[in-house]
């Protein structure tokens, strides 16, 4: 039995056939033991990998005729929303009822919990099984990168639509999932971060950390406090004009991010990274001086008046409105790198502002500096450091935080790729695929065990970043391997195989218009 499918029962003949459709650890060229039946040896292409996948030898082939019927009809309808486009058929959508693709919130093994799926695909059709729609819409993934790359076509491509059959059972190995946008340092439109999340959800991420504040720009209206957005929000990195959302903007892009299984997280920075807060209202300094807007990329300069009561007043007003705005559970209120705050006022700060978040019926999330504060039983802190010590934080886990692994010298997208790459900084590291992908994130902080663990997080800091393409640039293809080590049981990791398996993206990515950085130690297809 091969690791990669020791988490679920298999007939012992099918083994190495699972060897050989979607999976992770399979050498190419992997042969059947003797007795096992002759399987064709389908490509390794799923990203992240699932926890067992079985090929049976079918080919199916989407045809003019293709049909959705689902029980979450807003799934089926963002898949039928990729086929029609890219194969010009029409792909009638039902609730319910039986068709050739179904979407099934019946039959799924308990095993595949809230996020998982089965996926069975024979010659004449596709059943997808789950507990929940997060379930299909992720089932639905795995199905769009087993058929061809141009399922993913904008406009009408050639077929055959053929997707190899088998049935894969798939569930993730942590809860959460992220990847952080930094909309402060550079500005991105509403349609720029809707792209972002359309990219990000094809790899099963179910977070989006939307850092909204910091010394350079405060980015989301706030009604109580409106020069906050139409001041402070006026800049940027560079001195360009900036932007921010209004209310409205925001709430369409949590209903977008919902409609792709994506939970909105939305992070203001404080008390350090708010010189933009602090240049908008003189009131909120501890000398009633308001500072100039900044647009460089120092850090650790600016502090909100932790003494002041007004500072109190101000954030239970701001997280109020966000809290309103924002479905999802989880609020970031930052907490990284305020060196211009004592430790004593710190604690004080973190104190407070728990439980102005807690007030407001949310969750904390925040950098694990807030580990030096005494967090409540609830909160979560997310590691950036690029130690793997943290007496901190390792003392907060003891009594129970939880954390999202972000380790600046893995997971960050905005450290380069190599030295020579324009975009990125270098503070962290230079991260290429194999660092991105070589960390395991339930065993990589002294004290910190995987029950500690509730995921991972992919951030992206944007001091050098200003297009869509540059975002790109910076995620692929190490957003997948971050999205990888946070779905995929530690039994699937296997450089090599993940290597074959990212290339396989590759195609896709150019068919999407994804721009990505082509690492050498991608086994990108022959010409691609
Ligand atoms: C640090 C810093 C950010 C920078 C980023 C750049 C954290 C949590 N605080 O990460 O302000 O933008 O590095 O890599």
């Amino acid at each position: 039995m091969n690791r990669m499918i020791s988490r679920t029962a298999l007939p012992v003949g099918l083994a190495a056939a699972a060897l050989l459709w979607a999976g992770a650890v399979a050498p190419a060229g992997a042969v059947a033991s003797a007795g096992t039946p002759a399987v064709p040896a389908f490509p390794n292409v799923v990203v992240p990998a699932p926890v067992s996948a079985v090929a049976s030898g079918a080919t199916f082939t989407l045809g003019p005729a293709a049909t959705i019927a689902s029980d979450a009809a807003d799934v089926g309808t963002y898949l039928a929303g990729v086929l029609r486009p890219s194969t010009g058929y029409p792909v009638p959508v039902s609730t319910g009822g039986t068709g050739t693709i179904e979407l099934l919130l019946s039959g799924a093994p308990a095993s595949v919990g809230a996020q998982g799926y089965q996926l069975t695909i024979t010659a004449t059709d596709v059943v997808i099984r789950a507990n929940q729609a997060a379930g299909l819409f992720a089932g639905v993934q795995t199905l769009l990168q087993l058929l061809p790359p141009a399922v993913q076509s904008r406009t009408t491509a050639p077929g055959p639509w053929t997707a190899p059959g088998g049935t894969i059972v798939d569930y993730p190995r942590f809860a959460y999932r992220g990847a952080m946008l930094d909309v402060a340092r550079h500005f991105f439109t509403v349609a720029q971060v809707e792209r972002y999340i359309d990219e990000i959800a094809q790899y099963k991420i179910n977070y989006l950390h939307l850092h909204l504040s910091d010394d350079q720009g405060w980015r989301i209206a706030v009604t109580s406090w409106p020069r906050l957005a139409t001041y402070g929000g006026s800049t940027e990195v560079g001195g360009g004009p900036g932007g921010y959302y209004t209310q409205s903007d925001y709430s369409a892009i949590v209903a977008y991010a919902a409609s792709r299984y994506v939970t909105v997280i939305p992070e203001i920075d404080m008390p350090g990274h708010t010189n933009a807060a602090l240049a908008s209202y003189a009131s909120l300094n501890c000398n009633g001086v308001a500072p100039k807007l900044y647009t460089g990329t120092n850090v650790g300069f600016s502090s909100l008046c932790v003494p002041l009561e007004l500072t109190y007043t101000f954030i239970d007003q701001v997280i109020g409105e966000l809290a309103a705005l924002t479905p999802g559970p989880y609020l970031h209120i930052g907490g990284d790198e305020a060196s211009s705050t004592t430790a004593a006022d710190y604690a004080s700060f973190v104190n407070r502002v728990q439980q102005i978040v807690a007030a407001h019926g949310k969750t904390v999330l925040g950098w694990h500096d807030i580990a030096n504060a005494t967090l409540l039983p609830s909160t979560v802190a997310q590691f950036w450091d690029t130690t793997t010590t943290d007496p901190a934080l390792a003392s907060a886990v003891a009594s129970g935080t939880k954390v999202v692994m972000s380790p600046a010298n893995h997971a960050y997208l905005d450290m380069k790729y190599t030295k020579k790459i324009k975009l990125g900084q270098t503070w962290a590291g230079l991260i290429d695929v194999n660092t991105a992908y070589g960390w395991n994130p339930g065993a990589y902080v002294s004290g910190i065990g995987e029950p500690s663990v509730l995921g991972v997080e992919a951030p992206l800091w944007t001091e050098t970043l200003v297009t869509s393409a540059d975002i790109d640039y910076m995620a692929f293809p190490r957003l997948p391997a971050i999205a990888e080590l946070g779905w995929s049981p530690w039994s699937t990791h296997d450089v090599t195989a993940f290597h074959a398996r990212l290339g396989a993206q590759g195609p896709r990515w150019r068919i999407q218009g994804v721009n990505y950085y082509p690492s050498t130690q991608v086994t990108w297809p022959a010409g691609s």
